[in-house]
């Protein structure tokens, strides 16, 4: 019996995404901009996590990001008053980025002159999961607030990304959220991950994160000669 048609067309998109998200990635690698993208469900804190790392790292380091939403500037608008480079993606109805909108958004944009670069995609613990955009790190966030076993219901996305951040965190005491619990369940879907535990809103666990961001620069530019 022969595929269902659908099955052929979607498995025809993600090749031609991984074929695109492969020449960013040699881009990437040959301007040695490190590039960072975040997941998570829509209102995790990707946005306000992302506005304070801009914020503390544009001292030392140069800065840009992008960031998808199927609809506003908003995010965007929220993203500049750090006073970094930032383009909104719209995908309309689409519940992920692909690497051609990410190609297509840096034009104009010179990566040489970059340290790194974020990408915030689309609120969505699914659909992201299936498209490699390129990046040398993809953060996985979760907020206390969403419950504890939310890795175990949505394996995928933690098993495509690298690190987990777990956000809102002045708020665990409030959700009675269960951190053993937590680090359990992310623990069985994708053991050894690393973890930050953290909040953008009172900066609390920011300074471990920003240099891990550091120290993954630092190595990249010792293993790629730029
Ligand atoms: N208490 C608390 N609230 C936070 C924190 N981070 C974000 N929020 C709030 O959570 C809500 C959603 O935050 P966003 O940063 O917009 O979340 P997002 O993941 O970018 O949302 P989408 O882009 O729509 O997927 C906002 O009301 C934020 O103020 C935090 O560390 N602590
Ligand atoms: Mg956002």
């Amino acid at each position: 019996m022969s595929e269902p048609r659908l099955v052929e067309v979607r498995r025809n998109v993600l090749k031609q995404n991984d074929v695109i998200a492969r020449a960013l990635r040699e881009r990437f690698r040959g301007t040695g901009v490190f590039v960072v993208s975040l997941v998570s469900s829509p209102g995790s804190g990707k946005t306000t996590f992302l506005e304070k790392t801009l914020t503390l790292l544009q001292p030392q380091y140069r800065v840009a990001a992008l960031v998808g939403d199927l609809a506003t500037e908003n995010d965007a608008v929220r993203l500049a008053r750090s006073k970094a480079p930032v383009k909104q993606i719209t995908t309309g109805t689409l519940c992920h980025l692909e690497a051609a909108m990410v190609q297509t958004a840096l034009d104009g944009w010179d990566l040489q002159q970059m340290d790194f670069l974020f990408i915030e995609n689309v609120g969505n613990l699914v659909c992201p999961s299936s498209y490699d955009l390129g990046e040398d790190l993809r953060l996985v966030l979760m907020s206390v607030t969403e419950g504890e076993d939310k890795p175990l219901k949505y394996p995928t996305i933690f098993n495509s990304a690298d690190v987990a951040v777990i956000t809102k965190n002045e708020l665990a005491a409030v959700v009675e959220f269960d951190w053993e619990a937590a680090r359990k369940s992310i623990e069985s879907v994708r053991p050894g991950m690393k973890i930050f535990r953290l909040s953008a809103k009172t900066g609390e666990g920011m300074s471990a994160y920003l240099e891990f961001l550091a120290q993954e620069l630092k190595g990249r530019r010792n293993t790629v000669q730029v």
